[in-house]
C-alpha cells in the first residue's frame, strides 16, 4: 500500500479534508519537502555546530549493540530551530489534524549515527505520554528528516491505522519503552507494516498512538530527525514532570525560518537532564 504522502505546492501547507481524512484512518500524512533547501541547510547548520546542543545531548542503550543519542528540549525557543517548532506549516497543521489549539510539549534531535545508531522497539508516543498525565492522546509529532532516511539506515516504520486500537500496555526492554509484543504481533496481521523512507526535509506527522519503530543504523551514512511534539492545549497534563504543562505557543509565518539570523543563542529552551526522565531507564555504563 503506498504512504500516504503529499508535497508541498507552496510555501504554505494547505491542509485539505483529504489529509484530514487519511491523519483520522492511517494515523499519519507524510509531507514532501516541507523544509525547503535553504531552510533545511539552516537548520542542519544550527544542529551541527551548536555547542549547547552537543552539551546536553546523552546516549542509552538499545539492548542490543547500538547506542541512542538524542538531545531534547522544553521550549522551542528563538533560534532558528525555534522557528521551525513554531512555524505556520508545522504548528498550523498540527492545529487542523488534532482539531484545536495546540502547545510545543518537546523537541528532540534523535542522532541515529552511522554504524552505531541504536534500534526503537515498537511503541506508542503516548504509551509513555500516558504516563505524564496527560488525560487523552490529543498529541502528535512532526518527525522531520535531517539527512536521507531509508530501510538500511534504520528508517521510520509504522503499523497504519494502530492508532486506532488505543494504547497497548508498555514495558521497559533496556532504556526504552516499548509495547507488548504479543500484541504487536496480532496487529501485524491486521495492519499494512510500512517503511517511511524520507529525503532531507520531509516530514511525518504521526498520532500519539500509531506503532512505530526503527532498526538500528548499521550504514556508513548518518540518520539525524528533528522530532517536533504537540499537545492539544486541551489535554494539560495532571502532572507535573519532566515536560511543559500548557504554555501558549507564539506561531510564525513560515517565512521566519528562512529569514532567522540567530543559529546559536539557545536561550529559553530548557534542555531535558536526562536523570529527571522517569520514561526512560539511563544506562549504567
Ligand atoms: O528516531 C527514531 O527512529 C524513532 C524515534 C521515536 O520513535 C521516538 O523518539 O519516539
Amino acid at each position: 500500500m503506498p504512504l500516504r504522502e503529499y508535497q508541498m505546492q507552496s510555501a504554505d501547507l494547505e491542509v485539505t479534508d483529504k489529509m484530514k481524512q487519511d491523519f483520522e484512518d492511517a494515523g499519519y500524512i507524510l509531507v514532501r519537502n516541507l523544509l525547503k533547501n535553504k531552510e533545511l541547510a539552516k537548520v542542519k547548520e544550527a544542529l551541527e555546530t551548536n555547542d549547547a546542543i552537543i552539551k546536553h545531548a546523552y546516549s542509552m542503550s538499545d539492548g542490543q549493540e547500538g547506542m541512542t543519542k538524542m538531545c531534547l528540549w522544553s521550549h522551542p525557543g528563538n533560534d532558528v530551530t525555534g522557528m521551525v517548532g513554531r512555524c505556520e506549516k508545522v504548528v498550523g497543521t498540527c492545529e487542523k489534524l488534532l482539531g484545536g489549539e495546540v502547545y510545543h510539549y518537546h523537541t528532540k534531535l534523535m542522532m541515529k549515527e552511522a554504524k552505531t545508531g541504536g534500534r526503537h522497539l515498537w511503541h506508542q508516543d503516548y504509551g509513555y505520554w500516558y504516563r505524564n498525565g496527560c488525560l487523552f492522546p490529543d498529541m502528535m509529532t512532526v518527525f522531520i528528516a535531517i539527512d536521507k532516511s531509508y530501510k538500511g539506515n534504520g528508517c521510520l516504520e509504522i503499523l497504519e491505522g494502530s492508532q486506532k486500537c488505543g494504547r497497548i500496555e508498555h514495558g521497559f526492554v533496556a532504556a526504552q519503552q516499548g509495547a507488548d509484543l504479543e500484541r504487536v504481533k496480532e496487529l501485524e496481521k491486521k495492519l499494512e507494516h510500512l517503511y517511511v523512507e524520507m529525503e532531507p526535509g520531509d516530514a511525518l506527522f504521526f498520532h500519539s498512538n500509531l506503532l512505530h519503530t526503527s532498526s538500528a543504523n548499521n550504514s556508513p551514512d548518518r540518520r539525524w530527525a528533528f522530532l517536533c511534539a504537540y499537545n492539544r492545549a486541551s489535554n494539560n497534563p495532571v502532572l507535573k514532570h519532566h515536560h511543559p504543562q500548557y504554555t501558549p505557543l507564539t506561531k510564525v509565518p513560515n517565512s521566519a525560518i528562512a529569514d532567522c539570523q540567530n543559529i546559536t543563542d539557545t536561550e529559553g529552551k530548557e534542555f531535558l537532564n536526562p536523570a529527571e526522565d522517569k520514561t526512560i531507564k539511563l544506562d549504567s555504563k
